[in-house]
């Protein structure tokens, strides 16, 4: 709650979709600012990393192989209540669980090339943007 910092990824195929524009906007025209931005094409190590909680279940492979298979969006997004409500602009995990106005629900097709990650938790937030921004000072 109050102002919150959180990590938005646009996905490669966002990116190779020429959705970043849709995206940011949207994330903007809510009210958030962008504080740290970049492209990035994410190698497996970050990868891992980042998708630790993930390992071993039956799409963590797909989940790896999909991450690191283009550029990828990275930016901390601030403002109020930055983390969950930046999760309901993305949609439902499953873009066919996700509301059509979502970006999921607008955009997505599978819950794989679901586009988008946003943290999850405070604690999720602080952990990957230090992953991503190691020298942003938190
Ligand atoms: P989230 O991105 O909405 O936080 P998580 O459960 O943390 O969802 O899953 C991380 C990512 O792993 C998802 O965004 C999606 O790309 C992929 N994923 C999650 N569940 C499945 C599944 O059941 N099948 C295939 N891919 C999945
Ligand atoms: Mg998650």
């Amino acid at each position: 709650m109050g102002v919150e910092s959180t990590l938005l990824i646009i996905k490669p195929d966002g990116v190779s979709r020429g959705l970043v524009g849709e995206i940011l906007t949207r994330v903007e025209r809510k009210g958030y600012k962008i504080d740290r931005i970049e492209g990035v094409t994410i190698d497996r190590a970050l990868a891992e990393k980042h998708y630790g909680e993930h390992k071993g279940k039956d799409f963590y492979d797909d989940l790896i192989e999909y991450i690191t298979s283009g550029m990828s969006v990275v930016a901390i997004i601030r403002g109020e209540n930055a983390i969950e409500n930046l999760r309901f602009l993305m949609g439902a995990t499953n873009p066919l669980d996700a509301t059509p106005g979502s970006i999921r629900g607008a955009y997505a097709t599978s819950v794989t090339h679901n586009m988008v990650h946003g943290s999850d938790s405070a604690d999720s937030a602080a952990r990957e943007i230090e992953l991503f921004f190691p020298e942003s000072g938190r």
